[in-house]
């Protein structure tokens, strides 16, 4: 059953990014219609409040290290600067814990065993060294107050290491969130 919808889920988010594509989009954003309820919506933003609602999933697709099917820097959430983003976490491997955190792009990949500190207060997930186990979801929130391109890391274990990373972008210019594959 997990195992089928997992597969479905796959495919309609491959239908979604070809069609945003398509539609000369950045990628998965907004509320573009999908044929599935089964289909993520990465990220949305609410001009008015000012709030961007992003979808975090560890493992999505294929276990273990990538974040919503995108691993080593294949994935990239973009908000605009001085957006409240609430992010909803989850892990779907049944092989082990992995957690969140937005941390300082350096130059260079934080492979340390003890991650760095987050780069916006509260930008991480609960328990985030020690990591969330598969079917549990949380929600976290933070200001993202600088603009920059920081990097979104899984501080459990190394797991940077393995290609459990990706990009988050504050932009200055943005005026919606996106979540895009590359
Ligand atoms: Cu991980």
């Amino acid at each position: 059953m997990r195992y089928s919808l997992r597969r479905a889920g796959m495919l309609t988010a491959g239908v979604v990014l070809l069609a945003g594509l398509l539609a000369g989009s950045v990628g998965i954003s907004g509320s573009q219609a999908s044929t599935s309820a089964a289909a993520p919506t990465w990220a949305t933003y609410d001009l008015k409040a000012k709030t961007a609602h992003l979808t975090l999933i560890s493992s999505y697709g294929s276990d273990t290290y990538n974040y919503n099917g995108g691993k080593a820097g294949h994935f990239t959430f973009t908000v605009p600067l001085g957006a409240k983003v609430v992010v909803t976490y989850s892990n779907q491997s049944s092989m082990m814990p992995h957690g969140a955190e937005v941390v300082p792009w350096t130059g260079v990949l934080p492979i340390a065993l003890v991650p760095p500190p987050p780069a916006f207060a509260g930008a991480f997930s609960p328990n985030y060294r020690h990591g969330t186990r598969l079917g549990i979801t949380q929600t976290f929130t933070f200001v993202a107050n600088k603009a920059g391109k920081y990097l979104l890391i899984c501080p459990v274990h190394n797991h940077v290491k393995f290609g459990h990373w990706g990009w988050f972008v504050v932009s200055k210019t943005a005026t919606t969130a996106s979540g895009v594959l590359s």
